[in-house]
């Protein structure tokens, strides 16, 4: 039933208020920002707002904060950037958002419209800029038209495949006077799922032999996720979980069977592709879980596959499966919950094939490395040492897949990074992420590329009492592309070796705990150390180049 709906006031406002009241009605109580001129009547408007204002230190880095924000809340992040340079700044998290089908949404001051197209101090015309970057870009010319333009922003950001939205607005529309804003506006309900379908999904689920779910991030949300295991367990099938997404499903469930990443060892696929019928929820099947459209096949899959999926027009750009589900796929997820039969069907020999990779990988080798500390030691620990509830926050690198072999996401523990692979999103995504939570543990891995680009988010850390643990695995190098480097020019390095400051030094500067690791010895003790730090802490972590990949040696690539 509607409730009543009483026609909005006649009173005005100036419309960084008004602006600021649709945000809060839409569930947005926070802003990161690094200020400008260029939209100053909205910084003050926010003073006097529910919404929460953190000024951080980089665009990039308010933007990370954002998307790590919305990952978890999964309501629209938002930050607030200067004109011109603030906005280019802030286009890295813009392009993250479009890669992990994240809410996002960047509100750039603009100059004034009487300067408009005269080339004026910092202009840039962001519709054009962002028209490739993000999922739409608008610029607000007409101050009667700023609320419906910025609702209906936030409807795109947030309905069918999430994504960025950049709103330009220039400094004089902020002070023009407009309606109030009519908070009774803008119920949404989510895509329905035809019923006939549910009861054959059902039906095929039941009946396959060896059926595997590939769920992806839009299920990935405490709804989502809930669903997810009822239906796993319900029907006794067997689940791959899309790229960095490995906190869907407990990893060390008989059921959990793979991440579809970067580097999948062949032998793997191998056994994935012996599944008789596919289930693909929330993934957009893009070429990273699919391994480069190879599994599943592209575009007419080996074997039966159902895709569910919010987006006709992104669901229908490569694959022709036998059945797809236009839906909300965790409404989709509860309604087959609904469903499961009395019993699972036992598959034993399908789900022990499936296991008996992720048992070998998970062996932990002891071994100490030659050269630093093997970060997959460090990993191990952090695993035996983390609350339930933890939270891993992941920047972009090969430190980060020792969490394949040797983290187990269980209970509560989350994961965040993002899949678009972009670095930078340690720092700020675990200051994003302590902020909101700040009684769980938060733990970011950051390699030595990625902490001084976005490092600096450290001092937002300390000015807003947010509490990151930062694991920093320094290999002296930008170790990922020196593992390409070995592979196509072997021996050749070239723009990869880097010269680091001391980062437990460079950390106490800011005034966070700070250790140094340098001994294999000492790792369970110093991240005992570390986690059990109120404040921020960082771990400077000394490691080997040698072994900086769960799967390659730099000299075995
Ligand atoms: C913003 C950005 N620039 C460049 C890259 C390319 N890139 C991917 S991984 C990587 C190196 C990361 O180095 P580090 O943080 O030291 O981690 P490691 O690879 O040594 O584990 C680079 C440069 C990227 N993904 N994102």
């Amino acid at each position: 039933m509607f409730g009543e709906h009483k026609p909005p006031a006649s009173t005005t406002m100036p419309a960084a208020r008004a602006l600021v009241d649709l945000l809060a009605a839409r569930g947005i109580d926070r802003a990161f920002c690094v200020p400008g001129e260029s939209y100053l009547p909205l910084l003050d408007a926010l003073i006097d707002s529910p919404i929460e204002l953190v000024v951080c230190r980089h665009e990039s880095g308010a933007g990370f904060a954002a998307l790590a924000d919305a990952q978890a809340t999964r309501r629209p992040g938002l930050f607030l950037v200067s004109r011109g340079p603030g906005a280019t700044n802030g286009s890295i998290a813009i392009h993250s958002a479009m890669h992990d089908a994240l809410p996002l949404v960047m509100i750039c001051g603009q100059v004034a419209r009487d300067e408009l197209g005269r080339h004026a101090f910092q202009e840039v015309d962001y519709r054009q800029t962002f028209a490739d970057l993000a999922k739409w870009a608008t610029q607000v010319d007409d101050p009667g038209k700023l609320l419906e333009t910025v609702a209906r922003a936030i409807d795109i950001a947030t309905s069918g495949r999430p994504g960025p939205v950049v709103i330009s607005i220039p400094e004089d529309v902020f002070e023009a006077m407009v309606p109030a804003f009519d908070s009774a506006t803008g119920a949404r309900a989510g895509l329905a799922v035809d019923p006939d379908t549910l009861c054959e999904v059902a039906a095929r689920l039941v009946a396959a032999e060896r059926p595997l779910l590939i769920a992806g991030t839009l299920v990935n949300n405490e709804r989502g996720r809930a669903a997810l295991a009822r239906v796993v367990r319900g029907f006794g099938v067997p689940l791959a979980v899309e790229f960095r997404q490995q906190d869907l499903f407990p990893n060390d469930d008989p059921l959990y069977a793979a991440q579809l990443g970067f580097k999948i060892p062949p032998a793997q696929i191998e056994v994935l592709a012996g599944a008789d019928l596919l289930l693909a929820v929330g993934t957009d099947l893009g070429d990273v879980p699919t391994q480069g459209f190879t599994f599943p096949c592209a575009p007419v899959p080996a074997q039966p596959m159902i895709h569910v999926y919010p987006d006709a027009e992104v669901a229908a750009r490569v694959y022709q499966p036998q059945l797809r589900c236009i839906a909300d796929p965790v409404v989709f997820l509860e309604a087959l919950a609904a469903l499961v039969p009395a019993q699972p069907p036992a598959r034993p020999a399908w789900i022990e094939s499936l296991q008996s990779y992720l048992r070998r990988i998970r062996v932990f080798d002891p071994t100490p490395a030659a050269d630093g500390v093997s970060f997959g030691h460090v990993v191990a620990a952090l695993d035996r040492q983390m609350q339930d509830d933890g939270v891993l926050v992941v920047d972009s690198g090969n430190f980060n897949t020792w969490t394949q072999r040797y983290f187990m996401f269980r209970g509560a523990r989350r994961m965040s990074g993002t899949m678009a692979g972009a670095m930078g999103m340690g720092m700020p995504g675990a200051v994003a992420w302590s902020l909101r939570f700040p009684q769980r543990q938060v733990v970011a891995l950051i390699g030595d590329g990625c902490v001084l680009m976005t490092g600096n988010e450290l001092a937002t850390a300390m000015q807003y009492g947010a509490s990151p643990k930062i694991f920093i695995a320094d290999n002296g190098s930008y170790g990922t592309i020196r593992l390409h480097q070995e592979k196509r020019f072997p021996g050749r390095v070239s723009g990869t070796r880097l010269s680091n400051p001391d980062f437990a030094r460079w950390g106490a500067s800011f005034g966070a705990a700070a250790f140094t690791l340098a001994d294999t010895d000492t790792v369970d003790a110093v991240v005992a150390e570390a986690l059990a730090i109120k404040g921020p802490a960082i771990v400077h972590v000394r490691t080997s180049l040698q072994r900086l990949s769960a799967f390659h040696t730099m000299s075995t690539t």
